[in-house]
Formats: structure tokens, C-alpha cells, sequence
């Protein structure tokens, strides 16, 4: 008994740690990008995240119990029913009550786990009415935004090394671009994305969003960010030699923010609106 009080005392601080782990690895996520040791998402910062987050958590206690169960029926098993223990094994084969549980409780199980996982679906895919819209273009290799109602366009590029040790703060590494997109805080972004030559994927952790860019193809997603900060996201579908640098930067601002950085945006990337519209009447 004593040997155990003292082990159980040794081992305490480490036990400490990984109950910190599992409560949420709230110490190893960073807001928007991810962080040296990083045991979990990175923290939300939206809605439709908090939703994911709080599934992840369930989906794990029901894990760790199965997980657990299944562990302690094999003891039982190995302990209880070795040749040793037991020489002259029971012939059984059938026991009903038992049949029927182990049909009627995974059900319930997975019913458990679906309701909430159709219910998070849904809320992800049905945009709610949008405060402004965004329209995310995967280009080989970068990405072009166009924010349509403010008639504004402008191609966001992956910051050299040289380039991103000016910044001040610096950005984290192959994920700060010349320019980010910048959203007003609490508001409803609609992101419209599609691809201009391969499959790209539009993803921001911290939003929860990740949904393909696909030639031809216009999909829809959204996200509220209720929290200012810079949030970093990238490319998610393999798209060819590099993918892996071009990264989504959105700067989630105060409403004045907002409003001073349009104005800046209007002058310097004004979309020239008569060209497309010109060229589709041509060719009719
Ligand atoms: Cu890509």
C-alpha cells in the first residue's frame, strides 16, 4: 500500500499535465495558427468551430468508454477464462439477452453520435443572410480575393523570408502574405470559392472552414469570427509543386477597421467592372 501511496505521489505532476492535455490542450492551441506542441485544434474563434469542438470532445469521451470497456472485457477474458484458470471451457453459443444488447446499444450509440453530426452539417452548409460576401479564387499558386458588392479585387501572395522579417509583428513562417483578407468582428462572411485552373481547398481552422475550390464550380461556406485577430489558413487539396505556399491570412477587425480599410482598398484595387461584363455581351 505504501509503495503505491508513494508512486501515485511520483507520478502526480505527469498525471497533472495529461489531465492539462485532456482537458483541452487549451495551453498548446494558438488562436489562428498553430503552436510548438500543439495537442489539439486550434482555438475557435467562430461559432460553427465551438460546435466542432464541443462534437470532437464528445465523440472522444465515447471513444475513451468503448475504448475502456473493450479493455476490461479482455482482461476479464484473459484473467478468468485462461486454460489454466478454467480447464473445461462452457459450450454455449447462443444467449439472447446478450444478442440482443449488442445490437441495441451500438445503435443507440451511433444515434447519439448522428443527431448532433447532422445537426452541425446543416448549420455549416446553410449560410445564414450575409453581411458581405467574399470570393476565394485558387490560382496555382495563390489566391485571388473579391469581395463583389464592394467591386474590389486583389491576389494575396505567400511572403518571401526577406520580406516577412520586415513585418512588424512577424508573421509565422510560409503562412504571412502581402495581402490578407480583412473582415469586420461578429459580422456573417459568405465565402464563395472555385478554382481557376486545379482543385484548391479554402480552409481557416480557427473558423471551422475548409471547402474545396474546384474549376468550374462555385461552393459556398461562411463564417462569423466573434474574435479580432489575424487567422491564418491554407491551401487544403494537393495542387501541385506549391501547395504548401499558399497560405490565407484574414485579419478580423473592429467595424471603423473595416470601414478605413475599405477605403484604402477601393483606390488601390478597384475591379474594372465593365471588362467582364463587355466581353460576356460580346460573345451573346
Ligand atoms: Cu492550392
Amino acid at each position: 500500500m505504501l509503495v503505491l501511496m508513494r508512486l501515485i505521489r511520483k507520478a502526480a505532476p505527469a498525471l497533472a499535465f495529461v489531465a492539462a492535455l485532456a482537458a483541452g490542450g487549451i495551453a498548446f492551441a494558438g488562436l489562428g495558427q498553430p503552436s510548438p506542441w500543439q495537442m489539439n485544434f486550434q482555438q475557435s474563434a467562430s461559432p460553427s468551430m465551438d460546435d466542432i469542438i464541443w462534437f470532437h470532445n464528445l465523440l472522444l469521451w465515447i471513444i475513451a468508454a468503448i475504448t475502456a470497456f473493450v479493455l476490461v472485457l479482455l482482461l476479464i477474458c484473459i484473467v478468468k477464462f485462461n486454460s489454466k484458470a478454467n480447464p473445461t471451457p462452457s459450450r454455449t453459443t447462443h444467449n439472447t439477452m446478450i444478442e440482443v444488447a449488442w445490437t441495441v446499444i451500438p445503435v443507440i450509440i451511433l444515434v447519439v453520435i448522428a443527431i448532433p453530426s447532422f445537426r452541425i452539417l446543416f448549420v455549416q452548409l446553410n449560410t445564414p443572410p450575409s453581411d458581405l460576401t467574399i470570393k476565394a479564387t485558387g490560382n496555382q499558386w495563390n489566391w485571388t480575393y473579391t469581395y463583389p458588392d464592394e467591386k474590389i479585387e486583389f491576389t494575396s501572395i505567400m511572403l518571401t523570408e526577406a520580406e516577412r522579417q520586415r513585418q512588424n509583428p512577424v508573421p509565422p513562417r510560409l503562412l504571412g502574405v502581402d495581402n490578407p483578407i480583412v473582415v469586420p468582428i461578429n459580422k456573417v462572411v459568405r465565402v464563395h470559392t472555385t478554382g481557376s485552373d486545379v482543385i484548391h481547398a479554402f480552409a481557416v481552422p480557427s473558423f471551422g472552414v475548409k471547402i474545396d475550390s474546384i474549376p468550374g464550380r462555385l461552393n459556398e461556406t461562411w463564417f462569423k469570427a466573434t474574435r479580432e485577430g489575424i487567422y491564418y489558413g491554407q491551401c487544403s487539396e494537393l495542387c501541385g509543386k506549391d501547395h504548401a505556399f499558399m497560405p490565407i491570412e484574414v485579419r478580423v477587425v473592429s467595424e471603423q477597421a473595416y470601414a478605413a480599410w475599405l477605403t484604402e482598398a477601393k483606390k488601390k484595387w478597384a475591379m474594372d467592372i465593365s471588362a467582364p461584363a463587355n466581353a460576356v455581351a460580346a460573345k451573346q
